[in-house]
């Protein structure tokens, strides 16, 4: 087997000594696939637990290798090609995310009996409190983080994370009385034992299809996280996503049309739109500081959550009326001569794009820039979309031209080299009581370190202009 650059001697006898362990298959070392956050944690988690561990990762400094080496001196790591050996040898495999289950030496070690699993299945076997679990193509980390506050403001011990950013063994503590996790696709792919109090696939359209071989099995990863939970929630609006509750014993669900009277939904009354469960008025849309329809969608997927949680209906609308959204999803960021302009940099696949287009309200136009990384997207969907609503549409970005083609004509195509000159272009076309909205549905890599700085640099621009 080929040794890292980055083993010390002391960590070399440490390998050897595992692997040499490992020869009864009962005590060798665990690998962790992957050196990002979650990689991290779990490496300081089975450490706190007196395992030997084993890391490798693809690249030569990923983003943990400072507190790796800083932390777990002892603790051996790997880079370049994944290493069948290393793989064949563990007794157990911690997979980050990131990295698709399908590597071949994952593969093999999975035909030679060894268990493959990732974070999110770590923590299921050790958490003591009730879990809300949350997953979607969009509106995760809105939920996720609203279910968090309801569940603050009504005085529970609460820890919010997973997909959102801190890794779920991190918020592990004995003290905590309810988890909130959102889960990715990719995290569901690899837990079994999770049991959550409530859970909810909140929608389901087309991303992440550069990791899938088919959208359905996208889905499928999808719909695991209904596999044991207690209460399933599901979007009554969701065709797909209804019909992958069959079997569940207790099914709760929201609408945006009437609800039946167990769901929450949105009636229409005199007085304009109610957020209500069942005939019951619980706030008024207006009442929001959350723009867009989807996010009243979100407002009613979190009380169905909170409410299979246990948490008293009044501390969650009191939490709700508060709630402000997060950074980057149709965020209001200026409004200059009569434009408004609108971050909605977290928009990174089409489903996204197209819930924050028609979310809108506009008093005339709609300015989109748009375009990065598809992620082996179809943008067909887009067309629609925008055809009515949208004056112009400015692309940026490595799939900017596929998004051209796809759009076909139903709105005017600007190019632009970056950030900066989006926002020229955009502020030079619009008219008074146009909004222009950043919401690429794409990934951000292209051009930019993530989202937030995607949008950071909107911001930027926008605030740039005179
Ligand atoms: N790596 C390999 N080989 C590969 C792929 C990756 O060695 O084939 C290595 C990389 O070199 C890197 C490490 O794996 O060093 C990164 O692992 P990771 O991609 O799993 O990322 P983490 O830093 O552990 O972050 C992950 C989630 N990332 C992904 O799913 C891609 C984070 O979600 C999540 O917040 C974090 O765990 C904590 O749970 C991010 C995300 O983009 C925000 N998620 C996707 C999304 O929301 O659409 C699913
Ligand atoms: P996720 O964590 O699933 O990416 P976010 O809450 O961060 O979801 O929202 C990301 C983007 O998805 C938003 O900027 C918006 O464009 C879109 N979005 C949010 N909620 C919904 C929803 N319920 N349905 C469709 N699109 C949504």
């Amino acid at each position: 087997m080929t040794l890292a650059k980055h083993l010390s001697n002391s960590m070399v006898a440490t390998l050897v000594m595992a692997i040499a362990a490992n020869d009864n298959k009962r005590n060798g070392y665990i690998l962790v696939v992957g050196l990002g956050v979650t990689g991290i944690s779990v490496v300081r988690y089975l450490c706190q637990k007196g395992h030997d561990v084993v890391v490798v990762d693809s690249r030569d400094q990923p983003p943990g290798l400072d507190v790796l080496q800083k932390n777990y001196p002892d603790v051996p790591f790997y880079s370049g090609l994944f290493d069948e050996a290393l793989f064949l040898g563990a007794q157990k495999i911690i997979v980050s995310p990131g990295v698709p289950i399908t590597e071949p030496a994952i593969s093999h070690a999975k035909q030679q009996g060894i268990h493959a699993i990732g974070d999110i299945e770590l923590f299921a076997l050790e958490a003591k409190a009730p879990v809300v679990a949350i997953t979607g193509s969009n509106g995760k980390s809105t939920v996720t983080t609203l279910v968090g506050e309801m569940a603050k403001y009504a005085g529970i011990n609460v820890a919010v994370g997973g997909n959102l950013g801190t890794p779920a063994l991190d918020l592990l503590d004995d003290s905590v009385e309810l988890y909130v996790l959102e889960l990715s696709s990719f995290q569901l792919e690899t837990v079994h034992s999770l049991k959550p109090v409530a859970a909810t696939v909140l929608n389901v359209s087309a991303d992440h299809l550069d990791r899938y071989a088919t959208y359905a099995d996208y889905a499928r990863a999808k719909q695991h996280i209904y596999d044991n939970c207690s209460t399933a929630i599901i979007n009554r609006d969701d065709i797909e996503v209804s019909s992958m509750t069959k079997g569940q014993k207790a099914v709760s669900g929201f609408t945006l049309s009437e609800p039946a009277e167990s769901d929450f939904g949105l009636g229409v009354f005199d007085d304009g739109f109610w957020l209500c469960k069942g005939s019951q008025k619980l706030v008024a849309e207006s009442e929001l500081k959350l723009g867009g329809r989807h996010n009243t969608a979100n407002a009613l997927a979190a009380l169905a959550l909170g409410e299979a949680a246990g948490i008293p209906l009044d501390k969650m609308l009191h939490a709700l009326r508060e709630f402000r959204g997060l950074p980057h999803r149709t965020q209001w960021v200026a409004e200059k001569n009569g434009v408004v302009w609108y971050d909605d940099s977290k928009g990174t696949n089409v489903g996204a794009t197209i819930a924050a287009i028609e979310g809108m309200q506009v008093r005339n136009k709609l300015i989109l820039i748009a375009g990065g990384l598809g992620k082996g997207a179809d943008f067909s969907p887009l067309k629609l979309a925008v055809r009515d609503k949208v004056r112009l549409v400015v692309l940026i970005g490595k799939d900017a031209q596929k998004i051209e083609q796809a759009i076909d004509g139903a709105a005017p195509v600007m190019y632009a080299k970056d950030m900066s000159e989006a926002v020229h272009v955009a502020a030079d076309h619009a008219n008074e009581g146009d909004c222009v909205l950043l919401s690429p549905a794409c990934a951000s890599f292209d051009m930019f370190n993530g989202y937030a700085h995607r949008g950071d640099m909107f911001v930027q621009a926008v605030e740039a202009l005179s």
